[in-house]
């Protein structure tokens, strides 16, 4: 009692309720109509998946449950007095759609931290990971690797019925998120450092564990931005491709490790996940090329349009919803504003803000000028020390776990059935209409 699993169990009911009552009264209505264009096109525009965790406003940005960004510094508790959000607040939350008490946070990281351990074989692949495969495809295979522990493959194997599959998915839900700090903290002393990784302390909250296994738990604001940075990747509604592919993958009743383990291939793109390794080596790039540590907007310009001109996008700017700044975005730069405002590469992460959403408008194509939270999140690393552009998007993924794979035991709850859209040839398009 008093537990996340316990208050998911008596919430199971009145959802369930609420999606019958959803399929009665609106089953039959439209949600948008598919053209040809979408089809082609990405299915940008598509009103096709049901996420309930969060939903994203083109112009305002994302609400998690209902909240946006600066709703949750009020809501949700934190560590440090007027500091950033808890990520287990935030797990709480998005599982639940309620609030979670000081009592519930703290039962909630003793749960996790009780379950933080690896199994030795998973450490010893680790280990013997080359140094140059990429971070993310040591993560895909840790998490496939972890897979064989999936409470949810063993139950299916044994015949569990359905209405209780929501329970092993919990449970491995719980148990990969518990268990990827110390799998993102491996990979990042194996690649960059001396391979040693702190001690696990089961008194600390997640966090500040994953901060100290990083190497950088003595400095308390880095602690904090690990909080900020796990609370705002969590999650983005359900269409962008790590939650799709989550969504897409678990709907064949394929186990939580090798459906988050699938979604981590789609984050490592560079379109998407990728972008924040990117942004840091483009940056980096450009600093190094104009010889100066402090650039100013003539020179950032002059960079942006050889950049386009080479036929790349300007990473970290763009999105195929938001039309706005990413709110994302803001709280990185307020962070920035608070603790590190005279960093020289913040001044230039700033000052791209005032320069490319105009060359981006220019071009006349790009839907949104705007930059999005890839945009900044190296540059507040890079202040702490953590400069290892290629290790960004494995702690994207610590973070997206939260909010895909909490979807993923809500999918299992409300008895989703297995994804299977109708594709069309040229053909039988052409056929259609003609
Ligand atoms: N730089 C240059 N060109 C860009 C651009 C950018 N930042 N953003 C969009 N464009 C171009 C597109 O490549 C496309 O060109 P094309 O017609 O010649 O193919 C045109 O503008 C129209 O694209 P769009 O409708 O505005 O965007 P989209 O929905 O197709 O793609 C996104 C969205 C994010 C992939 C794109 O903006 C992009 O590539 N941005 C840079 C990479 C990035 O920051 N990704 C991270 C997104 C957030 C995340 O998932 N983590």
């Amino acid at each position: 009692a008093g537990s996340l699993k316990a208050r998911i169990s008596e919430l199971i009911p009145q959802k369930q309720a609420e999606l019958k009552d959803l399929k009665v009264k609106y089953g039959s209505k439209k949600l948008s109509e598919m053209t040809v264009d979408m089809a082609i096109g990405g299915m940008r525009g598509a009103n096709a998946l049901l996420w309930d965790l969060s939903l994203l406003d083109p112009e305002e940005g994302i609400r998690f449950r209902g909240y946006s960004i600066p709703e949750l510094y009020e809501v949700l508790p934190s560590a440090v007095k007027g500091g950033e959000p808890i990520p287990e607040a935030m797990i709480w939350l998005l599982m639940t759609g309620e609030v979670p008490t000081e009592a519930q946070v703290n039962s909630l990281t003793e749960d996790l931290n009780s379950r933080a351990a690896l199994p030795e074989f998973v450490e010893r692949i680790l280990d013997n990971c080359p140094r140059d495969l990429h971070p993310m495809s040591q993560l895909s295979i840790a998490v496939n690797a972890l897979q064989r522990d999936s409470i949810f493959a063993k139950a299916y194997h044994d015949g569990v019925h359905k209405k209780d599959y929501w329970e092993p998915t919990f449970e491995d839900t719980l148990n990969l998120i518990a268990k990827l700090p110390l799998v993102a903290s491996k990979i990042y002393r194996n690649v960059f450092k001396d391979g040693k990784v702190a001690p696990f302390d089961p008194k600390l909250d997640y966090a500040h564990n994953f901060s100290n296994m990083l190497g950088y738990g003595s400095s308390e604001e880095f602690t904090e931005l690990m909080r900020l940075y796990l609370v705002l990747h969590a999650d983005h509604e359900g269409g962008n491709v790590s939650a799709h592919t989550t969504r897409l993958v678990g709907s064949a009743l394929s186990d939580p490790y090798t459906s988050f383990a699938a979604a981590m291939g789609g984050l490592a793109g560079p379109l998407h996940g990728l972008a924040n390794q990117e942004v840091l080596r483009w940056i980096v790039h450009m600093v190094e090329h104009l010889k100066t540590k402090n650039p100013s907007k003539e020179q950032i310009a002059q960079f942006c349009h050889e950049t386009l001109a080479h036929g790349n996008v300007i990473p970290g700017y763009g999105h195929a919803v938001l039309r706005k700044t990413d709110p994302r975005y803001v709280a990185q730069r307020n962070f920035a504003l608070k603790h590190l405002s005279h960093d020289p590469l913040f001044q230039t992460v700033s000052n791209l803000y005032e320069v490319v959403p105009k060359i981006l408008t220019e071009l006349g194509k790009v839907k949104n000028p705007w930059p999005n939270v890839d945009a900044h999140s190296g540059c507040l690393l890079c202040h702490y020390g953590l400069t290892e552009a290629d290790f960004y998007t494995v702690m994207f993924g610590v973070s997206r776990s939260f909010g895909v794979l909490s979807q993923l035991v809500w999918d299992r709850a409300l008895g989703l059935p297995i994804e299977r859209p109708k594709s069309m040839t040229m053909e039988s398009i052409r056929k259609m209409f003609d």
